[in-house]
């Protein structure tokens, strides 16, 4: 296996049972625009088009490649002389969120994320009930996040913004960091593991497109100044993009900044990620147990003693209850 398909995740592809055959040529969508893809390859990135099928099913975002996806590229050269996507290979997860229209319906952001950061500054940009709504849109998808809070050479009042942070985390790491300087950065892209992929997610101006940059060492995306009393409606960054990070580093996705977090519920990606919750859930007196006043619920029990599934209850629920004000789940046993 080529070392340009390792540093693209092939192996998560593997693990999974996926064979690499020699006639197939097999990539990554690094960037989606319409008709047209960019596909990252053993021989570098690929232009390429939408098959028939993708574009016949406009409507489902489920058959539409997204910045993430694995694909196989039919070589045979189309009308238009790009070649096209084959095949859209199964996504093992994807960060979505809920899209309104005459009924809500999934878009699916970013396909295959390992994890997600998600981006908030620590300047007039700082709000943790918007966090909170972050960090939400990536539990509901099943995905674990890590907080990282820029701008931190800006500001001198770290400690109490960081208190007020705490009742909301539920044992997400998280950094203050200047995206400016890489030995801030450190220690939160040490989450990201060697052929692993992140989403950046955030406001628009907290700094994700400058934090790519600054990890490719070049200036890949746009980014730009922000004015205190005007940043209405602009966003720098107007597509997803994914980007491999030098040596050995992972992969990083960066987004258009989002107004708002629309939290999207994915119940199959859920059983995944909250299953040791949901094995314990079994032994709760009540089949229905909601796993918040009942009497004899195991989860809780399990909570009162154990920081990880304290964590992963306190997840779980606000997600799956809907709760947007964490000070209202049960206090602690
Ligand atoms: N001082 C400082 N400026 C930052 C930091 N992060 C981002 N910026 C600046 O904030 C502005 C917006 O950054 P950008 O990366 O375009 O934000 P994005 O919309 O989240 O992609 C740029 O002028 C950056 O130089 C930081 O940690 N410290
Ligand atoms: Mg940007
Ligand atoms: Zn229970």
């Amino acid at each position: 296996m080529s070392d340009q398909l390792n540093q693209l995740g092939v192996q998560a592809l593997m693990t999974r049972g996926y064979e690499l055959t020699k006639h197939v040529m097999l990539g990554r969508v690094s960037r989606q625009d319409r008709q047209r893809v960019t596909v990252l390859t053993e021989e570098g990135p690929i232009r390429a088009v939408l098959n028939q099928k993708n574009r016949l099913s406009q409507k489902n975002e489920n058959l539409i490649p997204a910045v993430g996806d694995w694909v196989e590229i039919d070589r045979t050269l189309a009308e238009s002389e790009l070649p096209s996507i084959k095949a859209l290979l199964p996504r093992y997860s994807k960060l979505s969120r809920r899209a309104a229209g005459d009924a809500p319906f999934e878009q699916v952001l970013v396909a295959n994320p390992d994890l997600v950061f998600v981006v908030s500054g620590l300047d007039q940009n700082f709000n943790p009930n918007r966090i909170q709504r972050f960090l939400s849109m990536a539990w509901s998808c099943g995905l674990p996040a890590v907080l990282l809070l820029s701008k931190a050479d800006l500001i001198d009042q770290l400690p109490e913004k960081l208190k007020l942070l705490e009742p909301i985390l539920c044992g997400t790491p998280v950094y203050p960091v200047n995206m400016h300087s890489a030995s801030t950065l450190a220690a939160p892209l040490a989450h990201l593991k060697s052929g692993q992929c992140a989403a950046l997610i955030g406001s628009s101006g907290v700094g994700k497109s400058t934090l790519v940059n600054q990890l490719l060492g070049f200036d890949q995306m746009i980014t730009r100044e922000v004015r205190a009393f005007d940043d209405k409606g602009r966003h720098t960054t107007t597509h997803r993009e994914l980007c491999v990070l030098p040596g050995s580093g992972g992969l990083i996705i960066d987004t258009p900044g989002m107004r708002e977090a629309q939290i999207w519920y994915d119940e199959a990606q859920l059983q995944v990620r909250y299953r040791n919750l949901l094995d314990l859930a079994r032994h709760c007196k009540f089949t229905n147990c909601r796993h918040l006043e009942e009497p004899d619920c195991s989860v809780r029990n399990q909570a009162s003693t154990d920081v990880a599934m304290d964590n992963l209850w306190r997840q779980y629920c606000l997600v799956t209850h809907g709760i947007t004000d964490i000070s209202k789940l049960p206090s602690k046993r």
